[in-house]
């Protein structure tokens, strides 16, 4: 193979069939564990945990290693005030006739409406944008698969929040335009997915609802 650009060794340290299969179990277990939350405590998170969880989420994969993703951490509760004031304005009309009838019976289970206290309760929300395309000095260049970069990269956040032993939502009021204006975020960034972060409120409950067995969600060739 011609390279262009240096190469260096992969480093890889491999493990032992039983070492793989206690590790991926493991990692199975907490990955599982992850429940959408909607009501958080008060209970602060500290700024460098925040970081290293963002760190985790940056090392994903992405078309032609672009990296098109940025992580908006807001702590200000001023901030998260107008977030959550936008948000709801959107969500009202959302609930209030822009959501189809079916869709409405579909969240149904989930008890979810256009009130949303968790964008000024929980400690952190973390705001992914996605990079439509790069600002260089010289003009846009283009990114590749952005929305499968950004889509991976916000899995792993997600991963590395419930490793951490926190919570999270994955939310998304809709249009979500209004985050890049209070953000005051550049040209090239949409706003991608909000995710409230923290520790659950004492006596959470969450919707009890199943998993797809592997049977469902795997065919073997
Ligand atoms: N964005 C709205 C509605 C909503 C939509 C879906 I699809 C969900 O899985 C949950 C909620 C809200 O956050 O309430």
């Amino acid at each position: 193979m011609q390279h262009s650009e240096s190469f260096i060794p992969l480093e890889h340290k491999e493990l032992s069939k039983e070492q793989s299969e206690a590790a991926t179990s493991d990692f199975y277990k907490l990955c599982d564990s992850r429940r959408s939350v909607r009501t958080f405590s008060e209970k602060e998170v500290p700024q460098h945990i925040i970081e290293t969880i963002i760190k985790t989420a940056g090392t994903a994969p992405s078309g032609a290693h672009k990296q098109p993703w940025h992580f908006c951490a807001v702590q200000s509760a001023e901030i998260k005030s107008k977030i959550r004031k936008a948000a709801e304005k959107e969500e009202y009309e959302n609930y209030h006739g822009r959501m189809s009838d079916a869709w409405l019976e579909d969240l149904k289970k989930f008890g979810t409406n256009h009130i949303k206290p968790f964008l000024e309760i929980a400690p952190w929300l973390i705001i992914v944008f996605k990079e439509m395309y790069e600002q260089t000095e010289e003009g846009k260049s283009t990114n590749y698969y952005v929305n499968e970069s950004v889509g991976i990269a916000t899995g792993m956040l997600l991963n590395a929040i419930t490793c951490a032993g926190l919570v999270s939502l994955t939310h998304t009021p809709s249009p979500m335009n209004f985050l890049a204006d209070v953000l005051n975020r550049p040209k090239n960034e949409r706003a991608y997915l909000l995710i409230p972060v923290g520790y659950p409120e004492k006596n959470t409950v969450v919707p009890d609802i199943k998993r797809k067995d592997l049977s469902e969600i795997m065919t073997l060739y």
